[in-house]
């Protein structure tokens, strides 16, 4: 067990300390709503600020500065060329703040110091320079048409891209700086106004990134930030009649909720939700890189990870083999809060979530399930569940078939691989899966086969900039990131002139 902590910066102490508002017309404001929610550590189970629990008046007035900032072109009206070196310089901003968004980030998520400072913060601006640099690469088509009247007329006809107007981004608490900005900055590329509500109980970085976007020059109103309740804030926020498009990465069952208010309005939206996800392993496969692949695949962020694999079906050949290198791979996993840097495993995000996690092991423990368990977290009020190894789960168990969104990952024996694939792809869900050989033709055949958003082949969890993201049944609808990432955040105008 680890103990050694990192210091505390100055500047996150004083973050913490203040009395926190939202963040409307490019600066911090009290909400009308005096209701306050607290922001606990993961690692202690102590409370370290307060935020506002916003109003369905406080929403409206984050969406009307939006929707100001919208429709007087203060932002879609700069130039492409403008908007990129602004979203540029927002990066080099946050990247100067790193080690404080980082700290912010492990001590209301819970998750590695090093987790923050390479994912959270290095990823993010991997992702922020991308994004920026689509901004001058909209662009339409010219397109030749057949329009026989009145006869003897001649037409041109081109398309443009045109921002969809005020976004609605809504933020989960698994990687609440990176999957924010995955909302803020294709919105901000494409020239819409975002309006995004952190989750209640992770709003502390993208509170501290707002001040960054105005010090970077995006003009006030084009970035608000709401923070707040679902069930209030969130709601009222996503059936705003001025919101456009809503962008939102959560739960099967609140991405449902969101689709169906988004109906009466007909208002777009990209949905990223739930996985159950499965990994093949073929008999040909690599014990080494599989052990290795899987375990990060299975345990980053304590499996509080979408993309995360959480079912892992084995030809029989390699079963008793990779059973032993999981197991001594877990058991040998160093268990402590994420402000000590060498603590693979850390607490879970919330007492709430840790309970929920609680109860699909004590369901697998009462039906005498064969559980391998890691290290325990240290003793005291953290909220740590052991990185454990479910063998050959009895199908009826809830972990089996739900996401359990923790350190909990089956591992089950299959006589081949067509019995593989069929357990596979016997899921509501489809985020991602992975197939595990070293025959390039079988590789191939199960990238076809499976039915994910992603498929990867000898490694699982790892995603890109420039690789589309998304769903497929309930894990969602839409893809972000890649080329045409801002086809999501802009309409496309037809325009056809006689001449
Ligand atoms: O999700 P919710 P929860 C999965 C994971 C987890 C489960 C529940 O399995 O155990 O979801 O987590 C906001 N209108 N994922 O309860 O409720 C809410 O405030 C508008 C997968 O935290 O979906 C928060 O900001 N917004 C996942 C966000 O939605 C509403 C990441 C997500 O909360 C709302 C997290 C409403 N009616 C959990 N109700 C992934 N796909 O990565 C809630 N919200």
């Amino acid at each position: 067990m680890s103990t050694s902590q990192i210091a505390l910066l100055a500047s996150v102490q004083q973050f913490l300390d203040r009395q926190h508002g939202l963040y409307i017309d490019g600066a911090p404001c009290a909400a009308q709503s005096e209701n306050r929610l607290t922001v606990w550590d993961p690692a202690t189970g102590q409370a370290i600020a307060t935020t506002a629990d916003a109003s369905p008046a406080d929403v409206d007035r984050a969406v009307m500065s939006a929707w100001r900032a919208f429709v007087d072109r203060r932002w879609a009206g700069r130039t492409p060329a403008d908007r990129e070196r602004i979203l540029l310089r927002f990066a080099d901003l946050v990247e100067q703040h790193g080690e404080e968004l980082a700290q912010l980030e492990t001590l209301e998520q819970g998750k590695s110091i090093a987790i923050s400072r390479a994912f959270e913060v290095g990823c993010t601006l991997n992702w922020m320079r991308y994004t920026a640099g689509l901004t001058t690469k909209i662009s339409g088509r010219t397109l030749d048409v057949s329009i026989p009247f009145p006869q003897g007329a001649r037409y041109q006809a081109w398309t443009k891209k045109e921002p969809v107007g005020v976004v609605a981004g809504i933020v989960p608490w698994n990687f609440p700086l990176m999957i924010g900005m995955w909302k803020v900055m294709p919105a901000l590329a494409a020239g819409c106004s975002i309006v995004i509500k952190p989750s209640e109980t992770t709003p502390l970085t993208l509170l501290r990134v707002a001040e960054l976007a105005s010090e970077a020059g995006i003009p006030d109103g084009v970035f608000n930030v709401v923070t707040g309740s679902g069930a209030v804030c969130g709601a009222a926020l996503t059936s705003h009649p001025h919101i456009a498009k809503v962008s939102f990465t959560g739960s099967t069952a609140t991405g449902k909720q969101i689709a169906r208010a988004a109906a009466d309005t007909l208002t777009g939206v990209t949905l990223e939700l739930g996985g159950k996800n499965p990994a093949i392993v073929l008999k040909d496969a690599d014990p080494a890189w599989v052990i290795e692949g899987l375990m990060t695949g299975s345990f980053l962020n304590q499996g509080q990870v979408c993309a995360a694999s959480s079912r892992i079906y084995i030809e029989a050949p390699l079963f008793d083999t990779l059973v032993s290198g999981f197991e001594q791979a877990v058991k040998s996993l160093s268990v402590g809060p994420g402000m000590s840097p060498e603590a693979f495993i850390n607490p879970l995000v919330s007492r709430a979530h840790c309970d929920k996690v609680q109860t699909f092991l004590d369901e697998a423990t009462a039906r005498n399930a064969e559980l391998i368990t890691g290290n325990r977290g240290p003793d005291g009020k953290g909220y740590y569940v052991s990185p454990t190894l479910v063998v050959n789960p009895d199908a009826a168990l809830r972990l089996t078939r739900e996401e359990v969104f923790g350190p909990v990952v089956n591992l089950v024996r299959v006589s081949d691989a067509e019995e593989a694939l069929q357990l596979a792809n016997d899921t509501e869900y489809g985020l991602t899966a992975s197939v595990w050989t070293q025959n390039i033709s079988r590789a191939l055949e199960y990238t076809d086969r499976l039915q994910a958003g992603t498929v990867w082949v000898n490694s699982h969890t790892l995603i890109d900039a420039n690789l589309p993201f998304g769903g497929m049944k309930q894990s969602g609808t839409g893809r972000d990131f890649g080329p045409d990432w801002l086809d999501g955040w802009c309409e496309t105008k037809s325009v056809c002139v006689r001449y």
